[in-house]
């Protein structure tokens, strides 16, 4: 009988106790994001269902108490004895460590979370857990409390007999957690994610707490296909179709989807086993080796290209979204992270699947092949263009020392621990700001207007621009191949813009260009955003700011509301003296930073943010904003 069979094939392997004691060693850390570890690892056993064939829909429900209840309509979770540990198997996937068909050998499961611990971690975190099989017409039921088992697997009820699955509900242990709330939008992101990679896969996700329940489903047919149509939602693609192939080899299954548009930066996310691998590995090297390999080939053989002529892989992958999906057995992650893929038979996999079916996509296809192409050549001669622009730089700065922009106001301070810059919007403001700072440690660098949108130009235009030009030397790391963040000459890099609409996408544009070229200041931690104030109270010559809304109710309940107040608006920094400026944002004592940070892993959605708020469709960028509107209220008012 099958399920006698999935019972026996557990291998018991650990016991449950070191779980309790070094939870970030199981699930990364104690932060919101391993509290959204636990999610994905049940989730990730109800996919693997959904992998084998046996299971099309994943219900998951955030309760009004943080505790959260995921269902498959799989085949359940065996009930049977497994012999080796003398309890059900459904004991042994929640109660012992690194128990699971996984580690079974020839099992078909291949995904499993960040460190694919499964249930048994969940269980032993959770204050209690309780999984509901349903199978036979029998619903059956186990209760645990960390990790210990309350009451032994028995029947609770009927079922029909056609009806199968398995139900888990847990509550994260506040003892484990510094925080237990669950964030919607991210394990909205991560589901999305998750539907996009298992095509025909139903996910709902219910969120009840809050006054109006909330249920969004994920449903995707086209699969990964469906995937780049909406990564590209908001840019404009350079033909119709998505190219698209699916293969496997030595062991190693690939799915990859891909298709242009007008942008110039490439947006290519690759996963294994469902799981992104922001650090990329052997499978993205594989892709990348068989697109430069067939295009190449494919340009010079149609006469595209002179047979001396050879189209760089950049040059190739300017404007391309690209999705890579691998599924493998035992994947091998490395890098610092372990979020590279190190499986060398990815590589070959990769390239074979991705070379063979795209020379035939590009045969049957010649006026997109075309289009690529063209492409293609633009992008090289702008980065010839641009890589000229550099070198005279280069040498000229090799020459007389690097020279700093003339508008930077410098601090006297060399060593980049103490010293911050701030880059400010406006030359009025960056004039206050100026005769505001701490000379020592402060230093100044006002931009003129808005700095240039770097999603919409090219390289050469983008080292040409006087403002980013300013900020690459002032800041003294370089660029690309040349960055070196031991250069750095700040350790904090403040952007002070107005808090109102035009300053907000001010800062958009300049975290933009820092995302795109220099990520390492971001996920380093070194970019941080000002917070002027909004109001300034006045009353008996006291004076009061206020950064919000609610912080200004706050003081006028305080001080009483009454005829002797005085509210003033600011609509811009230029409307604070020197001393106001420093006092509320620039005094090291006083001020509110808000640092930037970045979750890489969900940077497909990060990316998306830029390209919808930095992109020229209207449509999605209302819609984002309307969407996301509350979220930025303090930013954009
Ligand atoms: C809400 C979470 O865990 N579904 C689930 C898990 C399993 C099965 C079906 C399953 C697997 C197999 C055979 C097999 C698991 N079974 C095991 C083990 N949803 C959820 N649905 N029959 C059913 O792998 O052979 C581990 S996970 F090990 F007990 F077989």
């Amino acid at each position: 009988m099958s399920t006698e069979y999935g019972a026996d094939q557990i291998q018991i392997l650990e016991g449950l106790e070191a779980v309790r004691k070094r939870p970030g060693m199981y699930i990364g850390s104690t932060s919101t994001r391993g509290l959204h570890h636990l999610v994905y690892e049940i989730v990730d056993n109800a996919v693997d269902e959904a992998l084998a064939g046996y299971c099309d829909v994943i219900d998951v429900t955030i309760h009004e108490d943080n505790s959260i209840t995921v269902v498959d309509n799989g085949r359940g979770i065996p009930v049977g004895i497994n012999h080796k540990a003398g309890i059900p198997a459904v004991e042994v996937v929640f109660t012992i460590l690194h128990a699971g068909g996984k580690f079974g050998g020839g099992g078909y499961k291949v995904s499993g979370g960040l460190h694919g611990v499964g249930a048994s971690v969940v269980n032993a975190l959770s204050e209690w857990l309780e999984v509901t099989i349903f199978q036979d017409g029998k619903v059956y039921r186990q209760r645990y409390e960390r990790g210990k088992t309350i009451y032994k697997l028995k029947v609770v009820g009927e079922c029909e007999p056609e009806k199968t699955g398995t139900m888990v509900t847990f509550l994260p242990d506040k003892e484990i957690f510094e925080d237990t709330i669950y964030d919607y939008d991210t394990l909205k992101q991560r589901f999305r994610e998750m539907a996009f990679l298992t095509k025909g896969l139903k996910i709902r996700l219910h969120d009840e707490r809050g006054e109006e329940k909330v249920t969004k489903e994920f449903h995707y047919e086209g699969g990964i296909k469906e995937f780049v149509t909406y990564l590209n939602r908001s840019k404009t693609a350079l033909y119709p179709e998505i190219i698209y192939c699916e293969g496997e080899k030595d062991g190693v299954v690939v799915e990859v989807a891909m298709q242009h548009n007008d942008s110039y930066n490439e947006t290519t996310y690759g996963f294994v086993n469902n799981i992104t691998t922001p650090e990329g590995g052997t499978h993205i090297v594989g892709f990348r080796n068989a697109l430069t390999k067939t295009f190449n080939d494919y340009a010079r053989k149609n006469k595209l290209l002179k047979d001396t002529e050879k189209l760089a892989g950049e040059d190739i992958r300017e404007g391309l979204t690209a999705i890579v999906s691998v599924k493998i057995e035992e994947p091998q992650f490395e890098g610092q992270t372990k979020q590279k893929l190190g499986n060398s038979e990815a590589r070959g996999a990769v390239d074979n699947v991705v070379g063979n079916a795209l020379e035939i996509f590009l045969e049957q296809n010649p006026s997109v092949a075309k289009t690529i192409v063209e492409k293609s050549v633009l992008a090289q001669r702008a980065r010839d263009a641009a890589r000229k622009a550099r070198d005279l730089t280069r040498r000229k700065s090799a020459l007389e020392g690097m020279a700093l922009p003339g508008k930077l106001a410098d601090c006297t301070d060399k060593d980049p621990k103490n010293c911050e810059i701030y880059i400010v919007e406006g030359d009025s403001a960056g004039g206050s700001a100026k005769t505001a700072r701490s000379r020592a440690t402060q230093a100044i660098l006002p931009l003129r207007g808005k700095i240039l949108n770097v999603e919409k130009a090219r390289l050469d235009r983008i080292y040409g621009n006087a403002e980013i030009k300013a900020m690459i030397t002032a800041f003294g790391t370089g660029i690309h191949e040349d960055f070196d963040i031991t250069k750095l000459r700040y350790h904090k890099i403040i952007i002070m813009t107005d808090a109102d609409v035009d300053g907000a996408h001010i800062a958009t544009l300049m975290l933009t260009f820092l995302y795109r070229f220099m990520p390492e200041l971001i996920k380093q931690g070194y970019v941080y955003l000002a917070q002027p104030p909004l109001y300034k109270v006045e009353k008996n010559k006291k004076i009061w700011y206020a950064y919000s809304d609610q912080e200004l109710n706050n003081i006028l309940v305080e001080i009483g509301r009454d005829g002797n107040n005085k509210i003033q608006r600011y609509k811009g920094l230029g409307e604070m003296d020197a001393d106001q400026l420093w006092e509320t944002t620039m005094d090291p004592e006083r001020r509110v930073l808000l640092r930037v940070t970045m979750d890489e892993e969900s940077s497909s959605e990060l990316d998306l943010t830029f390209t919808t708020l930095m992109g020229d469709k209207v449509e999605p960028r209302r819609e984002f904003i309307e969407e996301n509107a509350l979220k930025v209220k303090n930013l954009d008012i």
